[in-house]
């Protein structure tokens, strides 16, 4: 569908650049001059994702009506015949963010009052604490309740085990992607298996039930050993257990769920509403982690979280450093106004990352705000500021047991 109005897509620009980080950004201009963002990083495989964007979906987007975010939303995805996979996803995402930025300046409203307007006054978020001991780990929590954060994520490491996934270097944040070749970390079931309940019970014990608590499995356990751990934390309460098993065997957690009252999240690595059918239409999990950066933007997105409510599985959006501060946001707006917001992950970035990515969403006290008056996404990107920090090469870490055959990260 050709545009020729002042909405007609005029430009297309891809932004990489690594503010503290690699991030992939879509520029899209407007023949009237407005401007939309778009987040299509993809941790590890940045380039791979520029590369789709300026080489394969520039030249479609050129010259269409920028109104058209669901008709254009099909002719990406329908229209390549290969559909779905990461990359491909994480570029129709950006495409999508950075037509809703472009709709919501148009109409000089926020996106979430076109999502259909606020429905509460501010959106939980959760950290990450994390301890090399189990008393660092309930020091960082402390930490956490104090700045007002009503939910966090805890991550310890393992004794026995050299390396732990989700655990702070120094006073850095934990940052997985931080070698130009991966780094191999090391794992062990039954070393794992054995802490976490001690863990857990130790902060309960230390410091009560008046707020959320929540862990990553990171996709390491089976489905026995998942349930088995699911049923050990119910004492403690959680208000997740996140990513037991690896879910591209979404059936794994019919066993998972019909043994354990532990609330279920999974979904950060799910690119499409096909990866989440199953869990949620049979109630097999509580929280869909999807994202708007891979999931297939705001679009897309929306359907996944309608589909979920019917079945009372709330949001729970990715929000590692690793989503820009555009798809941050779009994961905001979206909370905004859907009915049956969870949480948000807000990992927080890296000091750099404000240099480039002026955001006008607010963390105040645990929670996030956000503006009545700033129009569409409200995060502006300094492109001059983007080029004084370019790409460099950054892999996630992958996982070997003790035996050393690989096991997931
Ligand atoms: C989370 C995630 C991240 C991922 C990272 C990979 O729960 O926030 O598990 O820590 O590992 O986003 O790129
Ligand atoms: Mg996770």
């Amino acid at each position: 569908m050709t545009g020729g109005g002042s909405r007609t897509i005029r430009e297309v620009d891809v932004v990489v650049s690594a503010p503290g980080r690699n991030y992939v950004t879509l520029r899209i201009e407007t023949v009237g001059g407005l401007v939309g963002w778009g987040d299509a990083t993809l941790n590890g495989r940045e380039l791979a994702v520029a590369s789709y964007l300026r080489d394969h979906l520039s030249a479609l987007l050129l010259g269409k009506d920028s109104a058209r975010i669901g008709d254009l939303w099909q002719y990406l995805y329908r229209g390549p015949y290969w559909r779905r996979g990461p990359v491909t996803m994480a570029a129709i995402s950006a495409v999508d963010q950075a037509l809703w930025d472009i709709q919501g300046k148009a109409a000089g409203m926020p996106v979430f009052q076109l999502l259909g307007g606020r429905a509460r006054e501010r959106l939980m978020a959760y950290p990450h604490a994390s301890g090399h001991t189990v008393e660092d780990a309930v020091a960082s929590i402390s930490t956490k309740l104090e700045q007002g954060y009503a939910a966090v994520r805890v991550q310890a490491s393992v004794p026995g085990l050299a390396s732990t996934y989700g655990i702070h270097v120094g006073d850095e944040a934990y940052e997985p992607a931080h070698t130009d070749l991966p780094d191999e970390e090391s794992w062990s079931t039954p070393l794992y298996l054995d802490f976490v309940p001690k863990l857990i019970a130790a902060v309960r014990d230390q410091l009560g039930y008046g707020f959320n608590l929540l862990h990553d499995g990171h996709h390491r356990l089976t489905p026995t050993e998942a349930a088995w751990l699911g049923k050990e934390l119910e004492p403690y309460r959680m208000f997740w257990l996140e990513d037991v098993t690896p879910a591209e065997d979404q059936a794994a957690f019919s066993l998972i769920k019909a043994h354990t009252t532990t609330p279920l999240a999974v979904g950060e690595v799910f690119n499409s509403i096909w990866d989440c059918q199953q869990l949620i239409t049979n109630r097999w999990i509580d929280y869909i982690r999807c994202a708007t950066t891979h999931a297939g933007g705001i679009t897309h997105m929306k359907r996944i979280l309608d589909l979920a409510d019917l079945y009372g599985v709330r949001s729970g959006c990715h929000g590692p450093s690793d989503v820009s501060p555009v798809g941050m946001a779009a994961n905001i707006h979206l909370g905004f106004a859907i009915p049956n917001f969870g949480v948000q992950e807000f990992m927080g970035y890296p000091e750099e990352t404000a240099e480039v990515f002026r955001a006008s969403y607010r963390l105040v006290e645990g929670h996030l705000e956000i503006d009545e008056d700033v129009p569409g996404l409200g995060v502006e990107v300094d492109v001059e500021a983007a080029a004084r920090f370019p790409y460099e090469r950054k892999y996630l870490p992958v996982n070997r047991r003790l035996d050393g055959s690989m096991h997931d990260w």
